[in-house]
């Protein structure tokens, strides 16, 4: 029993050691054979001797851990915005307020983490607690998330009474190029960028989801310390060093503005070579009692400036263009590209959406042509470069013949777009399929397009009424699949067959009509019965549902082929009811919302998703009718314009507990 103690705390202590080596300072010392067998004795061991274990036992990160829901942490030292800069000049006005109020400064400069901020709370040197910023005064519990991020210690190398610093939670390139190529192979949807997906993985309920995304942090700034002694920032990250924490990169001190930027401008250089996303530098202010004597505005600090890079354009090669066609045959002209990192994600192909747009923007296969992401998140060609023409680029022209069946390409009257009008269009098909499988349609997840093609290929589906039928053995036998991973498919199938009506109807795909008018839809048809027998007056009578998307939802339900595939699916159990309305919550009902800015941890689409879950109505202005205005972080105009008329603003926290209550 003895020896039992004294080698738990040998192994807390050699694991605790090596994983520092490893994961703070990029040194490993030991294999990870070796880490491995040394934690799987010393978990073995406190399965048998609980008693002997440490609270800050390295076994701690890799227990998996269900919640509930996360806590509410109120931020005692509220966790501050950055003031943005955009331009040198701004740099400078920065500097000038700064030293106008206190006179000459020294400066540090360091990376603007693109993540997600994070605090962290220490007690006689053991980790106790993390949240996420929220809206700077109130976060989320999201301790146990944070627990399996290998470098944050979950001992302080010496007990210090009271800590609580403050930090970045991301994800590295490497490993976000991982998760979404692994993400694109089962199908599942993908992440916009690092941060999102960090974001995400944080919010987890469960902590081995969130284990498995390969989290990493860095520290930047000490919140609150008792029996600490320092007067600089420098001297703070020094100590926040040796105390364990892996510290945001450190410059000099800069004695003046001009030095300092000159700092910025070289992270600016080497912002690619990174293996992480930076979305800007911050320039700070080092002495910290004159931060003190400088104080805050009402969420940002006046000694500290975050100096944002413009968005990233990259140079490459467009290699060809190939037609995708669509799930209602529509021919899109598509770049491939070669792969190029921009703004956190490889892009290797992107949209060219008509010949219009290749036109006017003089694109030939072949060219060297400018990317961007639009909004960050979409990628698109902004140019070509006309300096690196050979003359060997060669014109595109839109197909006569669909790609993929060979029946006639048409323009439809009235639409700039080129539709396939090939009645079996097995391109058709397949895009039907992936719509019908999707995460807003019946939400299949593992069901991704390469495994939709072998199901084609294989003869095994012609239509998503085939999916219910599909046999376990035969998936099994295909490459790549197995017992389990047939299992698990088809327990997804099951699954999806619960839907709401409302999801139904949105993945039949019919022209022009989306998720949120089929939601709106059947919130005045509850059954499949009455929606297919609504007439187009019944339809049209339905606000917000125009008379384009009413013709073709009648038009939809008078094809007999239509209306098989749907007994067919009834038949094979799929649910043929909605309850949009009844989940309504009498409270929101009716009320109008807009969102705006940007939330820690939940995208404004998931926002929208909760309003219109809870009964209310999410519009995409603000007006006279609008009830309320949820606000995020960077809000703009919306915001102004919701003061002028008197709107209601919300917190995402006020609106969460706006819901809440009527549970
Ligand atoms: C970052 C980052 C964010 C903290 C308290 C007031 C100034 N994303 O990397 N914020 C700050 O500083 C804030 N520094 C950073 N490096």
């Amino acid at each position: 029993m003895e020896q039992a103690k004294l080698r738990i705390e040998e192994l807390t202590k050699l694991l605790t050691y090596h994983s520092h080596q490893y994961y703070v300072l990029d040194n490993p010392e030991i294999s990870d054979y070796e880490y491995d067998m040394m934690l799987r004795e010393l978990k073995d061991l406190e399965e048998k001797y609980p008693q002997f274990r440490d609270p800050a036992s390295p076994t701690t990160r890799v227990i998996g851990n269900v919640a509930e829901g996360f806590e509410s942490v109120t931020h005692i030292v509220p966790m501050q915005s950055l003031n943005d800069a955009f331009s040198k000049e701004e740099v400078l006005d920065f500097d000038k307020r700064v030293r106008d109020a206190v006179g000459d400064v020294e400066y540090v400069t360091e990376y603007k983490i693109d993540g997600l901020s994070v605090s962290l709370e220490y007690e006689n040197g053991l980790f106790v607690r993390g949240s996420t910023r929220g809206d700077g005064v109130t976060g989320e519990d999201v301790t146990e998330n944070l627990k399996t991020i290998n470098s944050i210690p979950l001992r302080l190398t010496r007990p210090v009474s009271f800590l609580e610093v403050r930090g970045e939670v991301f994800m590295s390139k490497s490993t976000f190029d991982k998760l979404n190529t692994a993400r694109e192979e089962k199908g599942q949807s993908l992440f916009a960028n690092p941060r999102n997906a960090a974001a995400g993985s944080l919010r987890q309920l469960d902590s081995s989801i969130a284990r498995e995304r390969n989290l990493d942090i860095f520290i930047f700034n000490i919140q609150r310390a008792e029996g600490l002694e320092f007067s600089t920032h420098h001297e703070g990250l020094a100590l926040l060093k040796e105390l364990g924490f892996k510290t945001v990169q450190q410059n000099e001190v800069f004695k003046n503005i001009e030095d300092a930027f000159r700092q910025v401008e070289i992270i600016g250089a080497e912002r690619d070579d990174l293996p992480f996303e930076i979305d800007g530098a911050v320039i700070k202010v080092n002495n910290l009692a004159l931060r003190e004597e400088l104080g805050s505005t009402a969420k940002c600090p006046r000694w500290a400036v975050a100096y944002k890079y413009p968005p990233e354009t990259k140079k490459t090669k467009l290699i060809d263009i190939f037609i995708q066609v669509g799930r209602t045959g529509k021919i899109t002209p598509n770049a491939l590209l070669e792969p190029v990192r921009v703004a956190g994600s490889v892009i290797s192909k992107t949209t060219l959406h008509n010949i219009d747009f290749i036109r006017e923007r003089d694109i030939k296969i072949g060219d060297s042509v400018y990317v961007r992401k639009a909004g960050d998140i979409i990628p698109e060609i902004v140019g070509v470069e006309p300096r690196d023409r050979t003359g060997k680029e060669i014109e595109f022209y839109m197909p006569e013949v669909c790609p993929e069946c060979g029946a006639p390409v048409a323009r439809v009257e009235g639409e700039a777009a080129r539709r396939c009008t090939g009645d079996s269009c097995p391109a058709q098909l397949l895009r039907r399929l992936m719509h019908y499988v999707s995460r807003d349609a019946m939400d299949i997840e593992g069901l991704g397009p390469a495994l939709l093609e072998k199901f084609l290929d294989e003869g095994f589906i012609k239509s998503p009424a085939d999916l219910y039928t599909l046999e376990k053995e035969k998936i099994a036998a295909l490459d790549k699949m197995g017992e389990k991973s047939a299992e698990n498919l088809l327990a997804a199938i099951e699954e999806s067959k619960t839907r709401d009506l409302y999801r139904l109807l949105y993945a039949l795909g019919i022209n022009l009509n989306g998720l949120k008018s089929s939601k709106t839809i059947c919130k005045r048809f509850t059954t499949m019965d009455a929606l297919m027998g609504a007439t187009f007056e019944e339809l049209t009578e339905i606000p917000d549902i125009g008379e384009k998307t009413a013709q073709n939802i009648v038009d939809y339900f008078s094809l007999d082929e239509n209306r098989q595939l749907i007994l067919r699916l009834i038949e094979l159990g799929v649910n043929d009811k909605s309850e949009v309305l009844t989940a309504a919550s009498a409270e929101l009902s009716g009320k109008k919302f807009v969102v705006t800015g940007k939330f820690d941890g939940i995208s404004r689409d998931e926002i929208v998703e909760l309003i219109e879950k809870n009964g209310g109505e999410a519009i995409g202005s603000v007006s006279k009718k609008t009830d309320f205005l949820i606000v995020g972080e960077n809000a703009g105009s919306k915001l102004a314009k919701a003061e002028s008329l008197g709107i209601k603003t919300l917190t995402l926290d006020e609106f969460m507990d706006m819901i809440n209550t009527e549970e």
